[in-house]
């Protein structure tokens, strides 16, 4: 149907209003790309890939599909295979148009095609596969259904073949090739770890589907993902390298009102909470009604079982009826759960669209999580026991960190932020956009670098002795912590959920350390800090690590600063004759002068910035690193060093 693309532009009435519609319709999406997929960054280009695995998961979820298989290609096209009923073929009465060919070329189309109500779900901006040919260079479509093989190609959106019968099949199924777009995306090259991730994501959230990805561009890289156990094994692994409350997530399921709900939790011995929600399969990373409900009910019933079962045996009289004595921050402490509803017209507000608004369905998952946990802790009271003493034990320390807030409110005014730290060497710009502060490993470092430093500009904060490990501390023992306080005290910005970002005092936190195992501890112990604490810090892109040369050479009265063995030995490779190498151990072998020259200086420094890149990924980190089990964290040393991800800037 080549010949569709000439008429875009006239009014030839042998096409039918709808049609034109049709034809604008896409040439639309190429117009305003990010209206429908976000942006055209790395991000949109993923989202095309997205959108295409939903399709086949829809199908998955229908029932009718069992094994999807995402290949990447060397020339960055990719292919998605599903074994579902086929996309269909047959004509269509109003367009005399193949369905498969309008699906693909009517925006929409997806919902309303065969008999309506077939699609759950609707991708992650509900705009179906037309776009993804939209913002395609070419897309090629292989249907097999009804004993065919029926093939046809597009290019940036327009057919250029007809449908063609290529051969015969007994199986069902369908294959899309698409290759982006590069004059609409900025970036074409697909990631293999952002895929993978999301694959798992989808695996988790529909269980026993197999998902198989191949990545052709490199030898032997391709994973398969299949849990039967779905999101209950999603909990699993978020919870892995940690110590449980119990082994086995508790899990509960009911369709209610056109709406499933599936929730899967498990507690374990730490003071975090990590509660993932979606909905279609959607990451709900903006929360919403699912998740409102969900934390409703799991207070609601934690409280009415705390009131039954210990005000009548006299243990804890405090306990009063009709209320909720046990916060909601209490139940949650140590809770890692999943949870994940399915609805027909899902309604995604906030501000990058991932917070359901169907307020239906606050009440639903509250009554399925109420009904569920009831249950389960009548029917289990050695667990529930557990999970009520944890709940206790998280109100006490609650109540004891308000009263050590308290103490040092009055104290010395922090938190309610009022004197600077004595040993902080602040910097007199007034614009935070402009100041810059360094936490210096040790008071001689500290020394060097406040003499060293521009202190128009560079604040220095001298950090001294140990660093408090935050993942073994509740937050009261966190406060009473010197290095900490003074840290809170000169961001200015409070912590968790006091944290007020509009008042940070320097636009970049720069970590300088050591070049040896202390120093990689230290950056560790203060990464997780800001990681649990301070986490906007680490999402605004504010914290960055400086970067100490690691040699000095000296060479016919000229001097060379390297930073890595790399550099070395391209140097020495350079220049002939005998240089003297100077190893630096340690930030305190350097004067003012060199640290200025070589770390701090803006001019000819390395900072590298923290991005969080994966807060899944992150988050297991620094449970690896930072928790109590040693095994994992051997693995993960040896597997990664202290390697956090870092960026060159
Ligand atoms: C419309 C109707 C039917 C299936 C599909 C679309 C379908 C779409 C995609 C996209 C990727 N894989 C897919 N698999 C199926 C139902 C057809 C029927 O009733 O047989």
């Amino acid at each position: 149907m080549p010949k569709r693309k000439k008429k875009t532009n006239n009014t030839d009435n042998q096409y039918t209003a709808k049609q034109i519609q049709v034809l604008e319709g896409l040439a639309a999406v190429r117009k305003r790309p990010s209206m429908y997929i976000g942006s055209t960054s790395s991000r949109g280009l993923h989202h095309l890939l997205d959108e295409v695995v939903d399709n086949s998961i829809d199908e998955a979820m229908a029932g009718y599909c069992k094994t999807i298989e995402v290949v990447i290609h060397p020339d960055n096209s990719a292919t998605v295979t599903d074994d579902g009923r086929g996309i269909p073929v047959d004509i269509h009465q109003e367009t005399k148009l193949p369905a498969v060919t309008i699906v693909l070329t009517k925006l929409h189309a997806g919902g309303k095609f065969g008999g309506g109500g077939y699609r759950v779900t609707g991708g992650l901006h509900g705009v179906g596969i037309s776009v993804v040919n939209a913002l395609s260079e070419w897309l090629e479509v292989e249907v097999s259904r009804d004993s065919g093989i029926f093939f046809q190609r597009f290019e940036r959106g327009d057919a250029v073949s007809d449908l063609k019968k290529t051969g015969k099949s007994s199986r069902t199924g369908t294959k899309i090739t698409f290759k982006p777009d590069p004059t609409i995306l900025e970036d074409t090259t697909f990631d293999f770890d952002s895929i993978t991730h999301r694959l798992r994501e989808i695996a988790f959230l529909n269980a026993g589907v197999k998902i198989n990805l191949k990545d052709e561009r490199e030898e032997n890289k391709e994973t398969s993902y299949k849990y039967n156990g779905g999101i209950s094994e999603f909990v699993s692994h978020l919870n892995k390298n940690k110590d449980l409350l119990f082994p086995k997530p508790i899990f509960f399921t009911e369709k209610k009102d056109d709406v499933e709900v599936e929730v899967a939790l498990q507690y374990n011995d730490g003071y975090t909470e990590n509660i993932l929600s979606f909905a279609n399969n959607i990451n709900t990373e903006e929360g919403g009604t699912h998740l409102a409900g969900f934390k409703a009910a799991i207070t609601r019933v934690i409280n009415d079982y705390a009131r039954n079962n210990l005000l009548s045996n006299g243990k804890k009289p405090s306990l009063k009826e009709g209320e909720n004595n046990i916060s909601g921050d209490d139940v949650r402490e140590g809770l890692t759960a999943v949870i994940s509803v399915k609805l027909l017209n899902p309604q995604f507000e906030g501000q990058t669209k991932t917070k359901l608004g169907n307020s239906e369905v606050r009440g639903i998952v509250s009554y399925v999580v109420g009904e569920g946990l009831n249950n389960f802790l009548n029917e289990n009271p050695s667990i529930s026991k557990k999970i009520l003493d944890k709940s206790i034990s998280a109100l006490n320390a609650r109540e004891a960190a308000r009263k050590a807030r308290n103490l040092i409110r009055q104290k010395n005014g922090i938190l309610g932020l009022g004197t600077l730290p004595g040993k902080l060497a602040d910097c007199s710009e007034k614009d935070p956009l402009f100041r810059e502060i360094f936490l210096v490993e040790g008071d001689s470092a500290g020394g060097s670098a406040k003499q060293g430093r521009d202190r128009r500009f560079q604040a220095i904060l001298p950090l001294r002795g140990k660093i408090l490990n935050v993942e073994k501390a509740r937050l009261h023992k966190i406060l009473d912590n010197n290095e900490i306080r003074s840290m809170v005290t000169a961001l200015g910005i409070n912590i968790g959920e006091d944290l007020d970002i509009e008042k940070l005092r320097y636009y970049k936190v720069i970590i300088m350390t050591d070049a040896d195992v202390d120093g990689a501890h230290i950056k560790t112990l203060l990464l997780t800090f800001f990681f649990r604490y301070m986490k906007p810090l680490i999402e605004r892109g504010n914290i960055y690590i400086a970067q100490p040369p690691l040699y000095k050479l000296e060479h016919n009265k000229e001097s060379y600063y390297l930073y890595n063995e790399q550099e070395l030995n391209d140097k020495l490779k350079e220049i002939d004759g005998n240089p003297r190498i100077q190893r630096y151990k340690g930030l305190g072998e350097m004067n003012p002068e060199q640290l200025w020259e070589t770390t701090m200086n803006p001019g000819n420094r390395i900072l590298k910035r923290i991005e969080l890149e994966d807060d899944l990924e992150a988050e297991t980190m620094f449970t690896v690193l930072m928790g109590d089990k040693v095994e994992p964290r051997k693995d993960f040393i040896y597997q990664h060093g202290l390697e956090v991800k870092e960026l060159d800037i």
